[in-house]
Formats: C-alpha cells, structure tokens, sequence
C-alpha cells in the first residue's frame, strides 16, 4: 500500500460547439489475474485473484490541461483546489501545501498538452458528467459528496474502476511490472515513461530516483511524449497518477467479486493508481495500489476517462479505437 502522504455542483447543459471526444482505446472483455504476484508486495496487493471483465473504453492519455479549461469555462466549476484548499505542491526536495495552487497553478511550467493536475476525485467526476452532457451522452454519475453512484450501463463518461485500469495497465492482464515490461523504461534505446528520473534529481536535487535513467522532465510532459503500452494507451506508467472510480479497501482483494468489480461500497479514501513524476516508480508498479481522501489535490495527480461498451456506442468509437 503506497499511502499518498496523505459535493458536486450541478452542471448546467453546456452550449456551444462541441469540442472534440476524448481519444478513446477499446479494451477487449477477458479474465486476468488481478493483484501483485512479484516478491516484496504489499498486503493490500494481495490475494491475487481472477477477475472477469466486460469490454470498456479507456482514455488513450491523461485528460489534458486543455481539455479540463473547456469544461471550466463552459461551467464556471470551481475546483476543490481553487475553493481555498488549495494544493500539495514540489518545492524543492519538499511537498507543501501552498492556498493558491491549483490545475492553472501547479508550481510547475504547463501547457495545455500537458495532464492536468491538482484536480480532486470529485472534481474528475465532475468533468465526467460534464463531458457526457457536452457530447449528448448519458452521464454516469448522480448524487454528491461520498454518495456519488454511478451508473456502469451509462454510455457517457466515468473514471475506470481499479480493476480496469490495471487490465487494460498490464496490456489485458499480462504478469508485468510496468507498461512496458519488467526492466528500467528504454525500448530501442528511448526512454518510455516519464518517472522520478535524472532531470528530477537535477531540477530539486532530489536522490531517490531511478538512478541512470533520464526522461527529460523533471515534472509533467505533454501526453502521449512516450511510446504507448501494447494496447495504445500513453502514459499508463508514469507522468501523472490516475484517480479511478474505487472506494479504497485494504482487504478488498480478498472479497472481490469475479464478475466487474467495482470496489468497496463505502470508505473514506478513494483508489489511484500509477505513479506520478515526482514518485519513485520501481516501487510503484501497474500492480500497486494508491489511495487518497477523494479532497486530495496535488502536483503530481490527475486522471483518465473511460466508457462502458455499450450499444450506442459500438459505432461511435469505431473510427477512434483499435
Ligand atoms: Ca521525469
Ligand atoms: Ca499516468
């Protein structure tokens, strides 16, 4: 268990052009192995059990700075961030929690290629439904505040559940440590992930990072700047860490159902997964578990969208998916 140091608005139907969807990866329905098989893993990680999951879709990167300043200008939605909690930031070799960061502000140089951060749980579920309603989909989540529900047979948007990302994360399930196998993040002499590298120990000095290795980037690279997992999807290992739909439960692998899961019913924190920039990344792998007060806001956090396989959508996605 990596700890991670630590209401809804109601959305009116948006005007205007539609922006363009997110980039959609189709994720082919199939059983796997959930939960860490490698020695040295985590209790929560543990058992490792089957999982039977249907078809979904699932954001081929990070929803990007660009995409969420279309959702805050069609809404006026003011962040958990930007309500005056604001957000944990890198400063230097130290993470503080500085009143005025937030996604426009995350103590770091960004542009709207780059994923955007310091967004809470509630505030990408927000995005979500608000995506869904731009695009004239069924949004698939009702209710505030630790009630949220959501509604899987909705063919809007929504976070992917923990036991989705880590399918579609492990290329359908494979037994990998990361994106991109087992090994340090080089395929044919490039680097592959945006982790706690050389750059970062040269931007803040820091020591814990994976030594030898240098991505470029110190803090958060545009989406899709590295090679995709076999499926297509960016960034699944590294750059940002990923809030997924899950209630947090230590022993939830233990009583998972086969069939979907989709976590505990009630809890205090929610799930993330993979690591961010700033995290050193061989201890956390596309095995290991996150978790965070659904408030949580930080430099190094952000999400991606998913979509259940629907009717509706079966045409929709074909010329966008693969
Ligand atoms: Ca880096
Ligand atoms: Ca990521």
């Amino acid at each position: 268990m990596k700890v991670l140091a630590w209401f809804l608005f109601s959305v009116p139907m948006p005007s205007g052009p539609v922006a363009p969807a997110p980039e959609m990866i189709f994720v082919e329905a199939g059983r796997f192995e959930m939960g860490n098989p490698f020695e040295g893993a985590d209790a929560d990680e543990r058992p490792v059990h089957a999982v039977d999951l249907r078809a979904y879709y699932i954001g081929r990167h990070e929803v990007t700075v660009g995409q969420f300043s279309e959702f805050i200008e069609d809404t006026n939605y003011k962040t958990t961030a930007e309500q005056g909690k604001g957000a944990s930031v890198l400063v230097g070799t130290k993470v503080e929690t500085r009143p005025d960061a937030n996604w426009r502000n995350p103590y770091y140089r960004q542009d709207d290629r780059h994923p955007v951060v310091c967004v809470s749980w509630y505030d990408a579920v927000e995005y979500c439904n608000w995506r869904s309603r731009r695009e004239g989909l069924r949004p698939c989540y009702t209710g505030c505040g630790d009630d949220v529900a959501c509604n899987f047979a909705a063919d809007g948007y929504r976070l992917p559940t923990e036991a989705e990302w880590e399918y579609a994360a492990r290329s359908r399930g494979k037994r990998i440590k990361f994106a991109w196998g087992d090994g340090e993040p080089v395929i044919d002499g490039r680097p592959v992930g945006n982790t706690k590298d050389e750059a970062a120990k040269r931007e803040w000095g820091v020591e814990k990072i994976w030594q030898g290795y240098d991505d470029g980037y110190a803090c958060s690279a545009p989406v899709c700047s590295f090679a995709p997992n076999e499926l297509g999807i960016h960034d699944i290992s590294g750059n940002v860490y990923e809030w997924v739909w899950d209630w947090y439960g230590a022993d939830y692998y233990a009583t998972s159902p086969v069939e979907n899961p989709t976590g505990p019913d009630g809890g205090e924190m929610r799930a993330c997964r993979d690591a961010g920039f700033g995290c050193a990344i061989q201890q956390e792998s596309v095995v290991t578990r996150g978790l965070g007060k659904p408030d949580l806001t930080f430099s190094w956090g952000g999400f991606r969208v998913a979509r259940s396989k629907t009717i509706e959508n079966l045409c929709l996605f074909s010329s966008v998916t693969r």
